[in-house]
């Protein structure tokens, strides 16, 4: 099916707002939704404030639309309430509007923080179990898993993205193996877009020599990096921290807070 008309949720936010400009004249129309006022409309862009809470207004943001890149919640931990309502439960919405609205398919943006419980000597790839090191974390392993069961059960199609670390450049010696350039991430968003498949998890990194996660999931389906954070390792190599858990696990801070367990 061609995609003409495209939704990206939390459009005003830090991923959302680069594709906004990446995509610009790429598609027939760009809706552009998040829950703070967005400005500057372009030509080819439709502008609506939503709260992903409200179930009715995604739905009406989701009318006539092929794709739904999905970058909207909240992208930090934080008290339950913040996780359930835009994470959990704005999920939930999108996923519901996709299926009733007759959404081809729903490229989203999970986080490295749904298996980020797990040592850096281990690597993992795009089969691996879950591992949540947050509640942040667990609301990623709940939207992939909600868009498995969309996918096979009501057929909207959904790529999941387990993003590591979205940044201009790399800013410390973790982020020589989680970081993502904002050319490979608009790219890995439009091999979200244009590939064939029901349900897929990738990782959104950079061609990072020191990856913890194998992507030959995301090469299969022609994700073809063009950075690599290893250029950066005289620069930050040396910036780590000094918390011994957070060093230990790749999800790094997100797994040592709150950590009192035996480790
Ligand atoms: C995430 O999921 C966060 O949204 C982002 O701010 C970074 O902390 C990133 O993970 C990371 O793990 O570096």
């Amino acid at each position: 099916r061609r995609i003409n008309r495209v939704l990206i949720t939390g459009a005003g936010g830090r991923i959302g707002g680069m594709l906004r400009t990446q995509l610009r004249g790429r598609y027939e129309r760009l809706i552009l939704s998040d829950i703070i006022p967005l400005k500057d409309i372009q030509p080819g862009e439709d502008v609506v404030t939503v709260d992903l809470k409200d179930g009715e207004a995604v739905r009406r943001a989701c009318r006539d639309v092929d794709a739904i890149i999905h970058c909207g919640g909240n992208p930090r931990e934080s008290p339950w309430p913040e996780i359930l309502e835009p994470n959990i439960i704005g999920s939930i919405n999108v996923w519901e509007a996709a299926r009733h609205e007759g959404v081809d398919r729903v490229v989203y943006a999970s986080s490295n923080h749904a298996i980020a419980f797990t040592r850096r000597s281990e690597m993992l790839d795009h089969r691996s179990a879950h591992r949540p090191d947050c509640r942040y974390g667990l609301s990623k392993a709940f939207m992939e898993d909600l868009a498995f069961l969309y996918a096979y059960k009501y057929g909207v199609r959904g790529f999941g993205m387990r993003i590591g670390s979205f940044t201009p450049r790399p800013v410390d010696a973790r982020a020589l193996s989680t970081w993502i350039s904002p050319r490979d991430m608009a790219q890995l968003v439009s091999v979200g877009l244009t590939a064939d498949y029901i349900h897929e998890i990738v990782f959104g990194i950079s061609r990072n020599k020191r990856a913890w996660w194998d992507n030959s999931n995301a090469y299969r389906l022609g994700y073809d990096p063009q950075d690599e954070a290893e250029a950066y390792a005289d620069e930050v190599g040396h910036i780590v921290g000094d918390d011994p858990i957070a060093e230990e696990f790749q999800g790094s801070r997100f797994v040592s807070m709150e950590f009192t367990a035996d480790p």
